[in-house]
């Protein structure tokens, strides 16, 4: 018997693929994409076509464990990326003991120290709407526990487009296919967005143009028509010089902005600061280049921006983005279809989160809402954090020790002999190292959701394609029954997956109008009622009409316009305007202050999803460069390094060994790595044992390239 399950691909990454499952008798033996997805039609990235390697991986998780032996990585040696099997430090107990143990050493925290010394610890492993935040959130707010706040990824450049245009939404990725300029800013769109380029080849068959903005030299920026290495850090000033040229020689909408737009004298008076002379002194773009660039964007319509997260993930990030997402209010291509902007679109699902995720449960645990603890700061909370102390942590969905920002800091605290940690996980990460407690969990095959997108606009089910492989729980079963072992007694803890799916739909959200559990698992994929944002738009040939959600004003601000003044940032004490302020760790602001005189790129790769398949030795196998460090020649030559010499790369916080590659990827001055595994570097710490925990001008969020560092020959 075969049979085929149509499912969505929840890893972190915006393009959410309409997948298919093939099972027989009971064993998947095929994936493919589904070819009837509207976005990602029918094909799947490298990593999660071979992904029946990391299901049946022999490294998998399959069994509750409990700690016999000391905390580290020690413990876990043997599992070198082979997908062998190693549990020394560990011994397999029962899910009923792990959970009593669980409940009990919850409670005695709780009567000791306060709730609030339990800190969860989750992000990207699964975006799945139930499997990403529902019962977990349910349950942790019941008991009490601190808040996580989650900025460890997108919240600065969120913070920054809905300054300006009130809501995370925007050009939808089938529209690329009608631009004629096409602007790839800090967005690797080969690696990390891969269903967006057919639609970016179809433009150009057409004849459109594609400009890569990146200090890295991409895949995507050796495919395109023009790319231009801009210094890290400095996107804010290009972007205003952009608007500078625009502006003067008035390129700009004149009529959209006076219509749709607030703060158009206030922009102006602002952009005259940025002549493109004094930001090629920042950016390292030539002024007639900056002038090209602002002329061909403002001309060659309809042109399109697709900004990713590289650009906030600087200190300045926020107003980066904030500068970025003015261009198109400037020029008036939220008209056209082909024109406007893409960052995240996920902010068009509006499911219904507060009933999945019942933060009320907080005040009849605390009687006020928990403290917030930032996931970005993790470090200092398990080593520094008073009133109370962190006492527990419990991560799912998430691999903090290898994935967090100064990474000898986390691993400091994870080391506390008195710090109880559970991790919830499909393998034996660099996290699982220091867990207490190691609980077994499904993958998307396994389990059951509902699967939004932040890369289009189809809502889609995934449904359960197997039995769970050996012991294993979704998210949503471990803290159901969990809640039941804490003895909470609310209904909400005995609901049921289809129900909660139900009340996920059940949104004020008009373009969730008429999607309901019966209609995705009959159709699989919906396309969100866009026409709900247009009042021209007629109700029949709304569901696939072209989406301009601002063509005609409509912003989601507090002024219903696009705010190149927002009163909003100014109440923070933020720059109303906006503006550039070099990074403080950075060549271009006072690299002298922290005495290191390179700027890293600790880059995701390509192949990888953050630090996630990462010990999938056929996927691991497409990544042969990683524990490289890319140099320029210029900066190898002035340190005596050649291509392939081993190389130290270090900064106030540590340091690792890696090994130079002396390539074209990088202007002088910049070198980049990938993440890793922590247990798969020499030396046993990733690259983020050189990043910070400082955060972001807007969000709070991490800044993973904002970061200085010292690079010399290693000598054993
Ligand atoms: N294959 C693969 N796909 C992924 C992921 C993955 O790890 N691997 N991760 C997923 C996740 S969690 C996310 S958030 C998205 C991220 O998707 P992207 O935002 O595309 O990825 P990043 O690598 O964070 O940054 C994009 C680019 O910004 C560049 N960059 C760095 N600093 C600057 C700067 O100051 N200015 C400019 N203009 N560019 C800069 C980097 O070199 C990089 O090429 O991708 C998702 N998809
Ligand atoms: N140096 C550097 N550091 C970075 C970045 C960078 O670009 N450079 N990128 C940052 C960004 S953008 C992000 S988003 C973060 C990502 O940080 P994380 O979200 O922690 O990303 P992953 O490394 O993919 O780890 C996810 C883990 O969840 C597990 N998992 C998957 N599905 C499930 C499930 O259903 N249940 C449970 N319990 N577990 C599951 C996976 O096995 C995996 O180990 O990393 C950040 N760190
Ligand atoms: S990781 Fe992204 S590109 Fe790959 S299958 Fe999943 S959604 Fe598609
Ligand atoms: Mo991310």
């Amino acid at each position: 018997m075969k049979r085929v399950v149509h499912a969505a691909c929840p890893h972190d990454c915006p393009d959410a693929c309409g997948v298919l499952i093939t099972i027989e008798e009971g064993r998947a033996t095929r994936i493919q994409g589904d070819r009837e997805h509207p976005v990602t039609r029918g094909f799947l990235c490298a990593k999660v076509a071979k992904y029946l390697d990391r299901v049946y991986s022999p490294g998998r998780v399959l069994y509750p464990m409990r700690r016999v032996g000391p905390k580290g990585p020690v413990a876990a040696a043997g599992n070198a990326g082979d997908g062998t099997p190693a549990t020394p430090g560990f011994e397999r107990i029962s899910w009923d003991d792990a959970l009593d143990e669980i409940g009990r050493r919850f409670r005695r925290i709780a009567d000791d120290y306060g709730p609030e010394a339990i800190l969860p610890y989750s992000y990207g492993g699964t975006l799945g709407a139930l499997n990403g935040a529902s019962m977990d959130r349910r349950f942790f707010h019941r008991l009490g526990a601190s808040q996580l706040e989650r900025s460890i990824c997108s919240t600065a450049g969120e913070e920054g487009l809905k300054s300006v245009v009130g809501i995370k939404l925007g050009t939808e990725p089938e529209q690329f296919a009608q631009s004629r300029y096409i602007i790839a800013w800090g967005a690797n769109i080969h690696g990390n967005n891969v269903h967006l380029w057919p639609f970016i080849e179809e433009a150009r068959r057409k004849g459109a143009k594609l400009v890569v903005i990146d200090p890295y030299r991409t895949r995507t920026a050796k495919c395109s028509d023009w790319y231009l290495p801009i210094n890290p850090g400095t996107d804010a000033a290009l972007a205003l010089g952009m608007m500078h040229v625009i502006i003067n020689e008035n390129l700009f909408d004149a009529d959209y902005v006076s219509r749709y737009t607030v703060g158009f004298k206030e922009l102006k008076e602002r952009a005259q600061q940025y002549s493109p002379e004094k930001v090629a002194q920042w950016t390292g773009i030539s002024a007639d280049d900056i002038r090209k660039l602002a002329r061909e964007y403002a001309t060659q319509r309809p042109s399109v921006i697709r900004v990713n997260y590289g650009i906030q993930r600087s200190e300045g990030g926020g107003m980066a983005m904030r500068a970025v997402t003015m261009l198109p209010c400037l020029i008036g291509s939220w008209k056209e279809v082909g024109g406007g902007l893409q960052m995240s679109l996920s902010g068009s699902f509006g499911l219904n989160k507060a009933s999945l995720e019942m933060p009320e449960l907080m005040h009849k645990a605390l009687g006020r809402p928990a403290r917030t603890v930032n996931m970005v700061q993790l470090g200092s909370a398990l080593n520094a954090l008073t009133a109370p102390p962190v006492q527990a942590l419990f991560v799912y969905n998430s691999n903090p020790a290898a994935v967090c920002p100064n990474h000898n800091e986390v691993v400091r605290g994870l080391m506390r002999p008195d710090l109880f940690t559970v991790v919830h996980e499909q393998f034996l990460t660099d996290t699982t190292d220091y867990a207490d407690i190691v609980l077994p969990a499904t993958t998307f095959f396994e389990h059951k959701d509902l699967q939004a997108a932040y890369g289009h606009y189809y809502l889609q089910m995934s449904n359960q394609a197997m039995e769970p492989l050996g012991e294993c729980r979704s998210n949503v079963d471990l803290f159901r029954a969990l809640a039941g072992r804490m003895g909470f007694e609310e209904d909400c803890f005995r609901e049921t997956v289809d129900s909660m799916i139900d009340r996920a739909l059940e949104s004020p959200n008009p373009r969730l109008l008429g999607i309901n559990r019966e209609r995705l698992e009959r159709e699989h994929r919906v396309r969100l009622n866009l026409g709900a944002d247009s009042s021209e738009q007629d109700e029949n040939s709304a569901a696939i009409a072209p989406f301009l959600p601002f063509a005609q004003g409509n912003f989601s601000t507090a002024s219903g316009k696009a705010e190149f003044y927002s009163e909003a940032l100014q109440r923070q004490g933020l720059d109303p305007v906006v503006g550039f302020t070099p990074p403080d760790e950075s060549r271009n602001g006072s690299g002298s202050k922290t005495g290191f005189p390179l700027e890293l790129l600790a880059r995701k790769p390509d192949n990888h999803l953050n630090t996630s398949f990462a010990n999938v030795p056929s996927v691991r196998k497409m990544e042969p460069s990683i524990g490289d460090l890319e140099m320029h020649p210029t900066d190898a030559k002035a340190r005596g390094v050649r291509d392939g010499d081993r190389v130290r790369a270090f900064n106030s916080r540590g340091e690792i060994v890696l090994q130079a590659r002396v390539d074209g990827a990088v202007s002088p001055g910049v070198v980049a790595a990938w993440l890793d595994w922590a247990r798969f570097s020499p030396g046993g710490g990733n690259i983020n044992v050189l990043t910070s925990e400082k955060l972001t001008d807007m969000g709070n969020a991490a800044t993973f390239f904002s970061v200085c560092v010292e690079v010399e020959l290693f000598r054993a």
